[in-house]
């Protein structure tokens, strides 16, 4: 059965008339992105042009999709929305909450038993609102997504920045904070400022093993971690036609760690198989009826460089393996070339632990081509070095590749854990053993993002990103510099062997398979069900308001911390041992900017307190100046909030009194969870004027009370010896964002328009 048909035909019914509407609008061929944002207009058929890169613009998506660690908050701002029914399809995933320790079955029952009061939340909370529910052992949400929702020329969004995976079924699939789901749910429409896009050409056919992870891992190393903001990646070509579905989710997968708004392909057979295997034909059949509105316009493809506002060209039969990291995705590097690199830059070579997995690569497709591996090393009497840990993406690919054998393929292999299907370590839900040494060490994975201390907590694990072939194949060699191309291995009789390239099937020849599937379905009428919150729970909180502007200017802010590089979502809200918290807003705001670098002492969590000389913890020290009623404001670098969706990076500064952020430039999904919850979040005009900011500064806005769209702000900041410095700093609220700012948060004046 295919979830939600109905509305998915319903969005195919109107294609043809809307894209009629953008082509006449436009008068130019149509790239698919742009297909697929004009058919999902709030307004419905368009009447301008959007101007990309520029115009906000309002859309309808078709689906929202939210996984536990965020939907707690998202779901809680939901409960005071005072709606008494999503108003689109909606699901919740219950996959970053479990940890991984000995193996599946103890750890998922262990997960359950830690988490209960969180998951009896959501789950009552789905029931009653009319959300789906998909339990926790489930799976992750983007591969349940992907399994089960996404379609071809849809558009979704959902409170994980992975969210951009449903690219894969040629969907625009776009990452947002929880206040954002909110809106879709409320039945609102979405604001997005219309994305530019960055077309990539594939050409040829991946060989031998590359996989569609190194396309990606390529692509980062051309673009680093900032080079997609604001963008959609759109890609094309026959290299793109010979990839999996899965293998497209993997690549759009990714596309969070550039920075990309999302990426898609468009509507091929390799979508066809892959939505036939998992039960959609009626899928197929709808999107056949107006395939051609379903990928970019011939003329887009013969001549991209007209039509996207970057044009990029990968040759698949070229492209070899990569190994990305460590602490950042984009640091890309051929297998081929890795042992000089790590040598120079003295990386671990040896590794104790590879771990395939996460949103990213856990299809059945990396499953079986990473068993191919192992089997081949098993076959030829090679002893595995080190431990492989294994977190399938979900249920149904488990019971799957356990029926297939390729389970017991790994089983056979010593050293493998095969974990819950969840995200587990990728998200630093994972108690390894001897972490807290903090030894420095290595490890390689399949996952996306390999920020410091991310997966085990610690800051000298470095951790490196590959395909799950070449995972296991550095699982098998136990070193990180081994090229299965060219490099032998010893086997137990001294022989030295080579292994074969990995092989893999797309998808499972006797179709997928699965007992239980983990969905619960909500209630028709959930007016009855009970959603309880006990107000002495250190776990979930019930949300107070944030209060409104009163109108000044702010005076006498004091620079709470001036982050130093690197400061994505990780350092401002630390996940694994912190997941717990994010229900409970005031227990979580304990983590704030923990894991930040602070400028002046080039020390994480500890900054001066000006109140009386001290130095503290950044927590504590805004905390204290909340109690003494001073204003604050953070000061970082590039990029600030790269990485994750989470909102509580910007709702905790938020609820412990700080007022701005001013960065040289934002992640765009931080940037938005800032402005919907009532904060500013400026960019400085001139971004060395980062330097100019002093420790001891006295901070006072001096137009704030003229905060216009497009008219920039100045700030003053007075250093100690008496000398200060004006600040010109840059800002992208619209009028409507600036209600938000002013009524103290986008649901705030939800609250206020519902009465
Ligand atoms: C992540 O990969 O960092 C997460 C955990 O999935 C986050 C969401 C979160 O912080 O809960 C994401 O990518 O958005
Ligand atoms: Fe989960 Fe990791 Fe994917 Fe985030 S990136 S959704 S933590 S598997």
């Amino acid at each position: 059965m295919t979830f939600d048909i109905d509305m998915i035909k319903k969005v195919y019914e109107r294609y043809p008339e809307r894209i009629a509407a953008a082509r006449q609008i436009t008068g130019k061929p149509l790239t698919l992105s742009e297909k697929i944002l004009y058919t999902h207009l709030w307004e419905g058929n368009t009447t301008q042009e959007h101007e990309r890169g520029n115009s906000y613009v309002d859309f309808a998506p078709d689906r929202v999709a939210m996984q536990d660690a965020t939907a707690q908050m998202a779901l809680l701002q939901f409960m005071q929305a005072g709606k008494a029914k999503v108003a689109v399809p909606s699901t919740a995933h219950a996959d970053h909450l479990i940890q991984a320790r000995v193996g599946a079955e103890a750890d998922l029952q262990e997960g359950i038993n830690k988490n209960s009061e969180v998951f009896n939340f959501l789950s009552s909370v789905c029931d009653k609102y009319g959300i789906g529910f998909w339990k926790p052992g489930a799976g992750i949400i983007h591969q349940v997504v992907l399994e089960n929702y996404a379609f071809p020329g849809g558009m979704m969004i959902g409170t994980d920045s992975h969210t951009v995976n449903a690219g894969g079924l040629g969907m625009v699939a776009i990452g947002v904070g929880g206040a954002d789901a909110v809106d879709v749910m409320a039945g609102m429409p979405w604001e997005l400022k219309m994305p530019k896009l960055i077309g990539i050409k594939l050409t040829g056919k991946m060989n031998g093993w590359t996989s569609a992870k190194d396309v990606i891992l390529k692509v980062a190393g051309i673009l680093t971690v900032k080079g997609g903001t604001g963008c959609i990646v759109e890609y094309f070509g026959e290299g793109a036609e010979s990839l999996s579905a899965t293998g497209k989710g993997t690549i759009c997968n990714m596309g969070a760690e550039i920075g990309a708004t999302t990426s898609t392909f468009g509507y091929d057979d390799s979508m066809r198989r892959y939505l036939t295997a998992t039960g959609r034909q009626d899928v197929v059949d709808a999107a056949d009826q107006i395939a051609e509105h379903l990928t970019g316009d011939p003329e887009v493809y013969a001549n991209p460089e007209q039509y996207f506002d970057q044009l990029i060209e990968i040759n698949l039969s070229e492209l070899t393996p990569h190994l990305n990291g460590p602490f950042t995705p984009d640091l890309a590097t051929p297998v081929a070339e890795f042992r000089a690199k790590a040598e120079a830059n003295g990386w671990p070579i040896e590794v104790e632990w590879a771990l395939i997995g996460s949103c990213t690569n856990s299809s059945y497709e990396d499953l079986s081509r990473a068993a191919s591996i192992v089997e081949d090393a098993v076959a030829k009497g090679v002893k595995p070095k080190a431990i492989l840990g294994i977190n399938p993406g979900s249920e149904q690919v488990k019971f799957t590749a356990e029926r297939d054998g390729f389970l017991d393929s790994f089983r056979k292999f010593e050293n493998a854990r095969i974990f819950t299907n969840a995200c587990g370590p990728c998200i630093g839900q994972w108690d390894r053993e001897g972490a807290e040494k903090g030894e420095k060490n290595s490890i390689i994975h399949s996952f996306n993002r390999n920020f410091a201390k991310r997966a085990d907590g610690n800051p000298n694990t470095h951790a490196f990103v590959a395909s799950p072939e070449m995972v296991a194949a550095v699982a098998i060699s136990g070193r990180l510099d081994f090229n299965p191309i060219t490099d032998t291995l010893t086997n137990e009789a001294g022989k030295q062997i080579k292994l074969d390239e990995p092989k893999g099937s797309e998808l499972p020849a006797r179709g997928f398979a699965v007992e239980d599937n983990g969905y619960q379905a909500p209630s028709e009428d959930g007016s009855k069900v009970q959603v309880a919150v006990d107000p002495n729970s250190d776990r979930l909180q019930l949300l107070e308001e944030f209060p409104a502007w009163d109108g000044k200017n702010i005076n006498g802010a004091r620079v709470l911390i001036k982050a130093f590089g690197k400061c994505t979502t990780d350092h401002i809200s630390m996940a694994g041992p912190w997941l717990k918290y994010r229900g409970h807003l005031d227990n979580i705001s304990n983590n704030m900017l923990i894991g930040a670098v602070n400028a002046y002492n080039m020390e994480t969590n500890k900054v001066k307190n000006q109140l009386d000389g001290s130095y503290g913890e950044v927590p504590a020290v805004q905390r204290a100046y909340k109690a003494a009623g001073i204003p604050s404001i953070v000061v970082g670098d590039q990029n600030y909030g790269e990485g994750s969706s989470r909102e509580h990076a910007a709702m905790e500064p938020r609820h412990l009194g700080v007022k701005a952020v001013l960065v040289k430039s934002f992640a765009r999904i931080h940037e938005t969870n800032l402005k919907k919850q009532g904060m500013l979040g400026l960019t400085f005009a001139n971004e060395s004027d980062y330097d100019k900011i002093q420790e001891d500064d006295i901070v006072n806005f001096l137009d704030l009370e003229d905060f216009a769209p497009g008219k920039q702000l100045t700030l003053e900041f007075i250093h100690t010896d008496g000398t200060k410095d004006i600040v010109i700093a840059n800002h992208t609220y619209n009028n409507q964002q600036i209600e938000w700012f002013k009524a103290g948060s986008a649901l705030n004046l939800i609250k206020q328009q519902e009465n």
